[in-house]
């Protein structure tokens, strides 16, 4: 089954509101000049919470062939939570997809799997695409093996989804982010194939052949053929080569 490829660049905490502006210029730029046809590999970038309605005003006033998410969500709707952003919020600003369970947010704010199912049902309940992170530690590897950790997050992720949900699969294993050594394409493909099983699995195969699994960890120009050649895989998150437009528009050209 044919899925579109998507190349996802997740900013973390890098670019200012203005810095993001001249980025998204930039890339639009780029895709225009290379004649990029989003039918064929849909690019998204997922920047600060405070760049999102700059992002979104460049976006429709120009129709640039560019979606945008959010790096995180709340799991509730509105009220009492300080500090939080809720998913209508997003939608508002016209945000399709959003980043949940990133390997950051289990770690350093503690996000479990529970948490995660949470935001889950809120992102698709404003209409947001989910792109589930999972991805196992270096512990974990050598404990469990490659899939056993990520196959456990995503059946805890899904526990709530129904058939009809539109989302997105990211395998970040954690030792290959932001280290510059990523996993081979062997092994994302091994672990992609695990994911998509699950898929089948809990929600049956139309889903499994329709759902998107990307690869993340140390994804740049110069490895991302490699990983796009994989059957199970369907497309990168990058973190650290998406901050640089000339890296970031060379892995979304990787079939030239
Ligand atoms: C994994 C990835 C993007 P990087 O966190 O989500 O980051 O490409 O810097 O390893």
């Amino acid at each position: 089954p044919r899925r579109t490829p998507l190349i996802a660049g997740n900013w973390k905490m890098n670019l200012d509101h203005l810095q993001a502006i001249a980025f998204v210029q930039k890339l639009a730029w780029n895709l225009k000049d290379a004649k990029h046809d989003v039918a064929a590999v849909e690019v998204a970038v997922f920047p600060p919470f405070t760049d999102l309605r700059s992002v979104q005003t460049l976006v429709s006033a120009d129709k640039l062939p560019i979606a945008f998410g959010g790096q995180d969500l709340s799991a509730q709707d509105s009220g009492a939570f300080t500090g939080e952003i809720s998913g209508a919020f997003l939608a508002q600003l016209e945000c399709k997809y959003v980043l949940i369970g990133h390997s950051e947010r289990r770690t350093l704010h503690a996000e479990t799997d529970e948490v995660v199912a949470a935001k889950v049902a809120a992102a698709l309940k404003h209409n947001l695409v989910p792109i589930i992170c999972v991805g196992e530690s270096a512990a974990d590897l050598e404990l469990h093996g490659p899939s056993a950790v990520p196959v456990a997050q995503l059946r805890a992720a899904l526990s709530g989804v129904t058939n009809a949900a539109d989302f997105v699969v990211a395998y970040e294993p954690v030792w290959a982010i932001g280290s510059g050594k990523a996993a081979t394409p062997e092994q994302a493909e091994q672990v992609a194939a695990q994911l998509r099983l699950v898929l089948k699995e809990t929600l049956g195969q139309d889903v499994a052949d329709k759902t998107r699994i990307l690869y993340g960890g140390s994804v740049k120009g110069s490895n991302i053929a490699g990983f796009m050649r994989e059957p199970n895989v369907d497309g990168a998150l990058v973190g650290g080569a998406s901050l640089d437009i000339d890296e970031f528009s060379s892995i979304v050209r990787f079939q030239q």
